[in-house]
């Protein structure tokens, strides 16, 4: 007689489709997704769970153990986010968990932001903005934290900017370089917008374009637009413009996948 236990028989059953396997909770699945480093896991799992005190408790003591605040925001939050993407696109959780753990990656950005003391010589001015109609903020946050603590000025125009106050802020600033983020196919075309409302007044200003809606082919079709996959490429942008200048083909040959 064979000797076996129930967890082997419940294997067997599943192995050959004669049972189920357990369904598993989303809190289950999200620990499946979750880096093993002890010290970025808490700081994900916070962002999962939507708890702003324990992502800024595990940021703290990320932080003390010797990690950069700013690498923090790619290497942990953005991990965490991660997490929360994948299992909302799965429809394994919801909308409303979805906002928390934003509030929750906002405010460990803004921590993050708080902790570095490097006060960097100021290069020139980067004029933000989330598409008009779109309130999914937290790539355009990520890219300006990144550019303000590579030395840029940043102008943040915030999330669903009108065109206009793009147009407007442009003419103001006199930038560098202007960001664009979409996370919408419906929002995206607002970047055609700023492209042709710029260049009818005569600006040429390189307008990097990022965000999860977009793709390099769709940014290639505007004039001023350049195609940036992750946030570090902003401050990588930035300093190709202020090395090599503005124009818009060699940023194209140098950031595009070819
Ligand atoms: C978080 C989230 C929300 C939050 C947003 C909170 C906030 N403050 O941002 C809330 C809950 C509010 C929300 C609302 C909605 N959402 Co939503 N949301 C998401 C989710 C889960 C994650 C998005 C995110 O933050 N990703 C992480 C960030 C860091 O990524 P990112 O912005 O793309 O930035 C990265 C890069 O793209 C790059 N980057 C970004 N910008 C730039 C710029 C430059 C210059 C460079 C170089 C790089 C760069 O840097 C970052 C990484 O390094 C996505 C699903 C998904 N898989 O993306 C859906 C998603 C974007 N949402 C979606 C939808 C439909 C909505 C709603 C309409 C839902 C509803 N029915 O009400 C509303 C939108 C209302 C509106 N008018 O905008 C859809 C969009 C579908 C589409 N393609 O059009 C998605 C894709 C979900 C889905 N699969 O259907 N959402």
């Amino acid at each position: 007689m064979l000797d076996l236990k129930k967890e082997d028989i419940d294997g067997i059953l599943i192995r050959y489709n004669v049972s189920l396997e357990k369904e598993m909770t989303p809190d289950e699945a999200a620990e499946e997704l979750y880096p093993k480093d002890e010290l970025i896991y808490p700081i994900a799992k916070a962002i999962y769970e939507g708890e702003e005190d324990d992502v800024i408790d595990g940021l703290k003591a990320a932080i003390d153990a010797g990690k950069n605040p700013i690498a923090l925001i790619n290497d942990a939050l953005m991990v965490g986010m991660g997490v929360v993407s994948q299992l909302y696109d799965e429809g394994i959780i919801f909308l409303p968990n979805v906002m928390m753990s934003a509030d929750a990656m906002l405010d460990g950005i803004e921590y993050c932001k708080d902790q570095t003391d490097e006060v960097p010589e100021p290069k020139g001015t980067v004029v933000c903005h989330v598409a008009e109609g779109d309130v999914h903020d937290i790539g355009k946050n990520i890219v300006a934290a990144l550019l303000r603590a590579n030395g840029f000025d940043v102008v943040d125009l915030g999330r669903d900017c009108p065109v206009d106050e793009v147009i407007e802020a442009v003419e103001k600033e006199k930038p560098i370089l202007v960001t664009g983020t979409a996370l919408m196919t419906t929002t995206m075309y607002a970047f055609k917008e700023v492209n042709d409302k710029l260049l009818e007044k005569g600006i040429k200003v390189p307008f990097a374009c990022g965000g999860g809606a977009v793709n390099q082919d769709f940014v290639s079709q505007y004039e001023l637009g350049v195609y940036g996959e992750e946030a570090a490429d902003a401050p990588k942008i930035a300093e190709f413009i202020l090395a090599s200048g503005d124009g818009i083909e060699k940023l194209r040959e140098e950031f595009h996948k070819h």
